[in-house]
């Protein structure tokens, strides 16, 4: 098979020598020794090898660049992806005038949360029939796929908002999470005594025709990890009060979804 000429893409040109650039800057600036420079290559080699690359730039990197990106923008904010979404999870379909109930196992542990809240656009149109995704982790604080020994899409799911644009969901509470601790990503939470926890959340994604997909999070107003997230996905405009209601917890949000650009 002849081999296609690979044609240069100057945006890849641009963003490689940006990396190049500053990862020599940090060097230089870190003042590295040659053992440190392959102690640091040797770290990065074990955080590829080990499946921690996407947690490692998730926890460290992606507020990051959503900040950059969204802090003065109107419409909810979004927050992290993190490295725990998968594709292909199951519809759910609700029984008439019920909510849609989140793939769970038959005595699934953990305090049952119901979920609702509204999706319209910038411009206050509701946005009915459009996809919302869901995940979360579980009673164990782990998350199916990763490091649960549930189903593989036990905990996630998605489904259509009504006509008016309004959903609800029957689920459990989600837990704080402790990101793995035993691994090159949790070293440096040990080197620099940085605790590892994230709030408990809610994962939520939202597509909609003509508007930028929603990536976002949802958080207990009373968690007492918001303040230090070791992700930084916390935005105000993310939290809601979890309200007990005695054998169950009721939970409510609006989303606000930004015009295509
Ligand atoms: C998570 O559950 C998460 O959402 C992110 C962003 C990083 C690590 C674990
Ligand atoms: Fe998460």
């Amino acid at each position: 098979m002849q081999k296609e000429a690979i044609k240069k893409n100057d945006r890849v040109v641009e963003v490689f020598d940006l990396f190049i650039k500053h990862i020599q800057g940090f060097l230089e600036e870190a003042e590295l020794n040659h053992e440190e420079y392959t102690n640091f290559v040797n770290w990065a080699d074990r955080l590829g090898r080990t499946g921690e690359l996407p947690l490692f730039a998730d926890v460290f990197l992606e507020t990051h660049l959503l900040r950059a990106m969204y802090t003065e923008m109107p419409g909810t904010q979004p927050s992290l992806l993190g490295p725990y979404f998968i594709e292909g999870t199951p519809l759910l379909e609700a029984e008439d005038g019920k909510p849609v109930v989140l793939t769970q196992r038959p005595n699934e542990a953990g305090d049952v949360l119901y979920f609702k809240g509204n999706v319209s656009s910038v411009d206050g149109e509701a946005l009915g029939n459009i996809k919302v995704e869901m995940w979360q982790n579980d009673a164990d604080a782990t998350y199916s796929a990763f490091d649960s020994v549930a189903p593989k899409y036990n905990l996630r799911g998605h489904f259509y908002t009504d006509e008016n644009g309004n959903f609800e969901v029957k689920t459990i509470l989600p837990t704080p999470y402790p990101i793995p601790t035993n691994g090159p990503t949790g070293e440096f939470l040990e080197f620099t005594d940085k605790q590892p926890m994230r709030p408990a959340h809610l994962h939520l994604m939202f597509e909609a025709e003509g508007h930028e997909t929603l990536i976002t999070q949802v958080f207990p107003d009373d968690d007492k990890w918001l303040e230090n997230d070791v992700a930084d996905g916390v935005r105000l405009d993310l939290l809601t009060k979890f309200e007990n209601k005695g054998d169950h917890y009721e939970a409510a949000l609006n989303f606000v979804m930004r015009k295509e650009q």
